[in-house]
């Protein structure tokens, strides 16, 4: 499939069935702290032959794109070819995290605890300079957390007005925003505190990117899955349970023009991660189907079982690139709701991919 040039196109493009998305757009900071934790080095070098494990893995047939942090936008392979490069040759779009990390929010009574997403005063300018460099779509990350009195409304309209205006100005400078809403895993709450918080954060989304004129239908959305926090003493939802609150949250509130949801994996394992989108995209097609893709856009769920091998011995580049290739196709087959059952991941399945309060 063509790509095309408009930012519609391209949206449809990165979510076409079958295909997910990588998010690799981990910033330095977040990044060294994953190689530390398995005993490597925060260097630049091995930044970048981590991220050659992926870029130049066998990942064209169930990636549509590569969300890439700035440093890797600029970066090269072991041949000296630019990883932009090698990711097109085999129809990977890349993108770029274009949000500038988290800060607390200055003032309200919630300060410590909420936060909201740095960059927009000098996105205009970094997105026409980020468009030259070969990107396609970008993605803004904010994150809302979940306790007795958060989210705040202060928050949720903060966060949603930052995500309408980087929308609106991606499309204006012909990039695909990608506007990530992310409720974090962490806290005590159930299933009903996570759809709650996710319909009043939707909601506010949608209605700050009406008010920017942006083009629904040259946007993807990154929600989580309506799952319970971390802590939740209770007993653990089925994958089914999963997609049945997820999709009628989704039915909800995300309006049918959007072409995509791509989920996040947001510290869930990488077996539920696989087997949680195959859920939801098995009940969407006996609801009748849905109005939108609904596939990936995982970061750990998609690496972990990768970072485990290369970290243990960093020769085992192959095995590495075959990891990150089978996780990619478990999750392909789970986007269309095909999934069989088996799956890549070295890890146990209880290991959860929960890094806590990664906020700020
Ligand atoms: C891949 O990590 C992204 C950047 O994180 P930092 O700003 O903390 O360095 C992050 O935005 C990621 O794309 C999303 O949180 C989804 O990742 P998961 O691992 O939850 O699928």
């Amino acid at each position: 499939m063509d790509p095309g040039s408009s930012i519609s196109q391209t949206a449809k493009y990165l979510c076409r069935a079958g295909y997910g998305i990588l998010a690799s757009d981990e910033s330095t900071a977040t990044m060294n702290k994953r190689l530390a934790k398995t005993g490597l080095d925060g260097s630049l070098e091995t930044r970048r032959a981590y991220r050659e494990l992926f870029y130049c893995a066998d990942i064209g047939k169930y990636i549509s794109g590569a969300i890439l942090f700035k440093e890797m936008l600029v970066q090269k392979d072991s041949t000296s070819q630019p990883f932009t490069t090698c990711l097109v040759a085999q129809g990977v779009l890349p993108g770029i995290k274009a949000d500038e990390g988290l800060e607390a929010i200055a003032s309200g009574a919630k300060s410590k605890e909420e936060t909201h997403t740095k960059g927009l005063d000098s996105l205009k300018e970094a997105c026409q300079e980020y468009r030259r460099q070969g990107a396609r779509f970008a993605k803004w990350r904010a994150a809302l957390k979940i306790s007795a009195d958060t989210p705040s409304e202060l928050a949720i309209s903060m966060n949603a007005a930052e995500l309408g205006k980087y929308a609106r100005i991606c499309q204006d400078c012909g990039l695909v925003p990608i506007v990530e809403p992310e409720i974090l895993i962490d806290g005590e709450h159930g299933m009903r505190e996570s759809s709650e918080a996710a319909e009043r954060v939707l909601v506010a989304c949608f209605q700050a990117l009406r008010e920017q004129a942006a083009d629904l239908g040259g946007m993807l959305l990154k929600p989580q899955m309506i799952i319970p926090g971390s802590e939740f003493t209770g007993p653990k939802p089925s994958s089914r349970a999963i997609a049945e609150e997820t999709l009628r949250v989704m039915r909800k509130c995300v309006p049918p023009e959007v072409p995509g949801i791509m989920f996040l994996s947001g510290g869930q394992t990488e077996v539920e991660a696989t087997a949680n989108l195959d859920a939801i995209n098995r009940l969407a097609s006996e609801q009748g189907g849905a109005p939108w893709a609904l596939t990936f856009s995982y970061g750990r769920a998609l690496q972990s079982s990768v970072l485990d091998i290369w970290s243990k011995d960093r020769s085992k580049v192959a095995e590495a690139q075959q990891m990150a290739a089978a996780l990619a196709a478990a999750n392909g087959a789970a986007s269309v709701g095909q999934w069989d059952g088996q799956h890549p991941s070295v890890l146990s399945s209880s290991q959860s991919l929960l890094e806590t309060f990664r906020g700020w």
